[in-house]
């Protein structure tokens, strides 16, 4: 028993003293570490008091500042459900990423039966982005102006938009974005560029050709979309990261999950922990990459099950609102060391009035000797990292995926 106990008493300390996801962000380098939030999950009485924790720093609106719910008749716009969404940000003093103002989903039928000419629909494409960019001008860190508009090979996916107008909607849109708020971080988002392939080749093709046609966008969101055990290497995300980066624009996960196939096993846990890792690394050693947004942080409200028959289990915490091992991967992701600080290319108002200014400092300056620093991963289950800390920092153990210097 004697021995025991100081065992436990180190467990609960480790328990007490990990740092969480936003806090750890911010120590890294990035600006937020965040989730998306959909108007149904706040009736969830669970649902606020695990989101407003020092976890999250930056949130989404899932659904509700889409075409459909605000604009759901031409020239008639309700914003009611973004503005529960960007008031929570303001309350919480996070950032505000707006998702999103053309896509071929979630448009109303207006939009997609209409019979429409270049003219006509490039007017109300326009329309449509003042009235909702305009509404929101200030609150917005960022705003995922054009969301996947290619095919898996690169090229450009049929939709109403491209149809009309042709390739040139999106720097029609990203101009139209940037005259209605100056200062909101102007987005691209897609799934499947997270990798080098045609696809994420096609997403540089198309911040070139709204550079080239003298319009502004500041960043590429990598979506993130994952399934357990067939994420990309750290390698293939951070160079395609660079590639991205290179272009002079940021990159942001912006709706991370890693689904599976259930049931749920504990070595499927233990996978997504270190694919979760993974993406957080990369994330973190990428300079340009300025923050990570989970797509819902529980299973309970996760968009998974409802879409992939069979699947799900994709997030960081489970239905019950239980951290899973997932979510200590992404703590030693955070605490993997940054590769240089975010790249702020200009100012902005739509900053939290809390935040200053994004924190470059590392957690490798605590401390002296070798092993890792103060708050850093120093073992768990399929961890290779260092296993010592240096000086006066001791290797305690948090849960079985998971020890810190503390
Ligand atoms: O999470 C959103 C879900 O509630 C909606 O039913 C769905 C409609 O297609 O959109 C989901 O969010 C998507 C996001 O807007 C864009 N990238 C893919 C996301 C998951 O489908």
């Amino acid at each position: 028993m004697v021995a025991v106990k100081p065992l436990i008493l180190a467990l609960a300390a480790g328990h007490l003293a990990h740092a969480q996801l936003n806090t750890a962000a911010k120590a890294a380098g990035l600006l937020y570490f965040g989730t998306a939030v959909d108007n149904g999950d706040l009736s969830d009485s669970q649902y606020l008091p695990n989101l407003e924790t020092d976890d999250f720093g930056q949130i989404t609106p899932a659904n509700s500042m889409k075409w459909q719910p605000t604009e759901p008749s031409q020239g008639s716009y309700t914003f009611s459900q973004g503005d529960q969404i960007a008031s929570l940000a303001k309350t919480n003093n996070d950032y505000l990423r707006c998702h999103n103002l053309v896509w071929y989903n979630q448009l109303p039928s207006y939009i997609t039966s209409g019979s429409w000419t270049n003219e006509t629909l490039i007017a109300a494409l326009k329309e449509h982005i003042n009235g909702v960019v305009t509404h929101w001008k200030g609150q917005c860190y960022a705003w995922d102006v054009v969301n996947e508009a290619l095919n898996e090979d690169g090229t450009y996916r049929q939709n109403v938009f491209y149809q009309h107008i042709g390739e040139a909607y999106i720097p029609i849109a990203f101009a139209a974005a940037a005259a209605a708020d100056p200062n909101a971080k102007l987005y691209y988002n897609d799934y499947n560029i997270e990798y080098p392939g045609a696809k994420a080749t096609g997403a540089q093709n198309i911040v070139k050709s709204i550079q080239a046609a003298g319009a502004r966008i500041d960043g590429v969101g990598l979506q993130a979309h994952f399934i357990v055990g067939q994420t990309p290497s750290l390698a293939s995300q951070k160079a395609n990261m660079a590639a991205f980066t290179a272009l002079g624009v940021d990159v942001a996960i912006t709706e991370l999950d890693i689904r599976m196939t259930l049931p749920d096993t504990s070595a499927l846990q233990t996978q997504q922990s270190t694919d979760y890792q993974t993406t957080t690394t990369a994330c973190v050693q990428t300079k340009g990459c300025v923050g990570i947004t989970l797509w819902d942080f529980t299973d309970k409200h996760s968009w998974v099950p409802g879409t992939f028959s069979g699947q799900g289990d994709a997030c960081p915490w489970d239905s019950n609102y239980k951290k899973k091992p997932a979510y200590y991967g992404i703590l030693a992701g955070l605490q993997s060391g940054a590769g240089g600080s975010t790249t702020l290319t200009t100012t902005t108002t739509s900053t939290p009035t809390t935040t200053s200014s994004p924190a470059t400092t590392t957690t490798t300056g605590a401390g002296s000797g070798t092993g890792a620093a103060h708050w850093g991963q120093c073992g768990g289950n399929g961890w290779t990292g260092p296993t010592t800390c240096v000086s006066p920092y001791t290797c305690q153990v948090v849960n079985p995926y998971y020890s810190q210097c503390l």
